[in-house]
């Protein structure tokens, strides 16, 4: 059966969309803290487009250490720590709300390309697809009809695309998932070395913190719910920066028990949570705690409660909500 999940955006979001790019002098791309390959590849996918069409155009992100696997795509030595542009038009990438931004945008007309469904929408314009697997899908489908796309804005958008559906792994995949890699693939990019460059050069660091975070797993209310707890003492013994963290929650849902996989990594004076299902919403719970994101990935940063507290809580969110079966 065809499904045409094609994303459809009006005339008038696009007319809006040129208005806005028309009315600045500058243009500064921005992503949620802490970015990930789908946060830096849309921005970079734009910035490298709005570049080639002649647009003052900036590209920044307030996380001082970016994920490095990602630093074969064009124009990622490009993206600083601050904006410098007065004024300019901000286009905000995969980012689901203000606070995730790290930098204060107030009185700027913000256009907002997301994918988010907890999105609090934002922007002048918001461009938010629920629907779509990554903000790149949203930020190409938008922008093919307006632009040519250049060999380096495929390759991060396809990059972006990868990454956000797991290598094509993920429940909303669908025939418009490979018809969008197709078109980028059509465009330039090469598959097998952008695979390589992504999945084969892990840090020995994130190895090891991977290991550890292993031992730490513990199973709960029958083996449906798997605890990952990684400890500053864990990050400092094995050298692991943040983004050697990412992909490990993902190892605790793929056990054949699990439904509910949960990351704790301790933080100075906070604690940052990473929620993965097999399909239940784990995003209301994130949501409780003022985090966001998708039905089965989704995550918050507190500092209210302690480690220990904080799971039996999160358990016990778990099973008042019905997010498992309980006996
Ligand atoms: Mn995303």
């Amino acid at each position: 059966m065809k499904h045409d999940k094609k994303l459809h955006f009006s005339p008038k979001e696009r007319e809006q969309f040129l208005q806005l790019l028309g009315d600045h002098s500058a243009v500064t791309i921005l992503s949620h803290i802490h970015p990930d390959a789908d946060a830096i590849g849309t921005s970079l996918g734009i910035y490298l487009l709005l570049k080639k069409e002649g647009y003052r155009v900036e590209i920044a992100n307030a996380t001082r250490e970016l994920p490095r696997h990602l630093d074969f795509l064009e124009g990622f030595g490009r993206i600083k720590q601050k904006i410098d542009y007065d004024n300019s038009l901000i286009i905000t990438c995969d980012c689901g709300s203000l606070d995730r931004l790290g930098f204060d945008v107030e009185g700027r007309r913000i256009i907002n390309i997301d994918h988010h469904p907890s999105n609090t929408r934002f922007g002048t314009l918001n461009l938010v697809r629920p629907e779509a697997v990554s903000s790149s899908e949203v930020a190409y489908r938008f922008l093919e009809p307006l632009f040519e796309i250049p060999g380096g804005s495929a390759e991060a958008f396809y990059a972006a695309l990868i990454s956000d559906t797991r290598y094509f792994t993920t429940a909303n995949v669908s025939e418009e998932s490979f018809e969008v890699a197709r078109e980028l693939i059509a465009r330039g990019v090469e598959p097998g070395s952008v695979a390589q460059a992504m999945l084969q050069r892990r840090s020995l660091a994130s190895l090891r913190v991977l290991g550890r975070a292993l031992e730490s797993l513990q199973l709960y209310l029958g083996g449906q719910v798997a605890v990952m707890i990684v400890t500053r003492e864990d990050l400092e013994a094995t050298g692991a920066r943040y983004d050697d963290l990412d992909g490990i929650v993902d190892y605790a849902r793929s056990l054949v028990t699990v439904e509910v996989a949960i990351m704790v990594v301790e933080r100075s004076g906070s604690r940052k949570v990473s929620l993965r299902s097999k399909g239940a919403d784990v995003m209301r719970i994130a949501q409780a705690f003022g985090g966001g994101g998708h039905t089965v990935a989704a995550g918050f940063e507190t500092d209210t409660l302690p480690t220990r507290e904080l799971i039996e809580r999160l358990l016990e969110m778990i099973k008042e909500e019905g997010v498992v079966t309980t006996q």
